[in-house]
């Protein structure tokens, strides 16, 4: 697990910069479809929500946590990402999560990456498991933003 918290860390450091290069951030190809700066929006819900999976599971007191899922359009939506942020404030937004993130992750003692969690579908998987599905679903929207 140390090399998914250094992935990230690694990300702090080069994905501001490489946001603040492009130009076509709040380009809509169609009207349904999320510009890069809602996928940034969207990349910033999922490491507040994802941070407080991570801290629920650490910190649990009656045994496994249950994970629900969210409505990511709908998040997109209420915050009005697109208007009413601008790109260089979401980047800050999204900087500051992943560093709470980062520094929880790396205190966390080897056999705590052990500790359950249950899916919406039931299945049942480690905080291990959780913190590799968050680096994959980021890795897999900085490649579109980054396309
Ligand atoms: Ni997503």
């Amino acid at each position: 697990m140390i090399s998914t918290t250094t992935q990230l860390e690694n990300y702090l450091l080069s994905v501001p910069q490489n946001i603040k290069s492009l130009s076509n951030m709040e380009f809509k190809p169609i009207q349904t479809k999320w510009s890069k700066k809602e996928i940034l929006g969207h990349l910033c819900d999922s490491a507040n929500i994802n941070h407080q999976r991570f801290v629920d599971i650490l910190t649990t007191t009656t045994g496994s946590v249950s994970i629900n899922n969210y409505n990511q359009d709908l998040l997109v939506k209420v915050h009005d990402y697109q208007h009413s942020f601008k790109t260089g404030d979401l980047i800050i937004v999204w900087v500051g999560l992943n560093t709470q993130i980062v520094n929880l992750l790396k205190h966390v003692p080897k056999q705590q990456w052990e500790l359950p969690c249950i899916l919406e579908n039931k299945q049942r998987v480690t905080l291990e498991w959780l913190v590799n599905d968050y680096i994959n679903h980021l890795n897999h929207h900085l490649e579109q933003i980054f396309s």
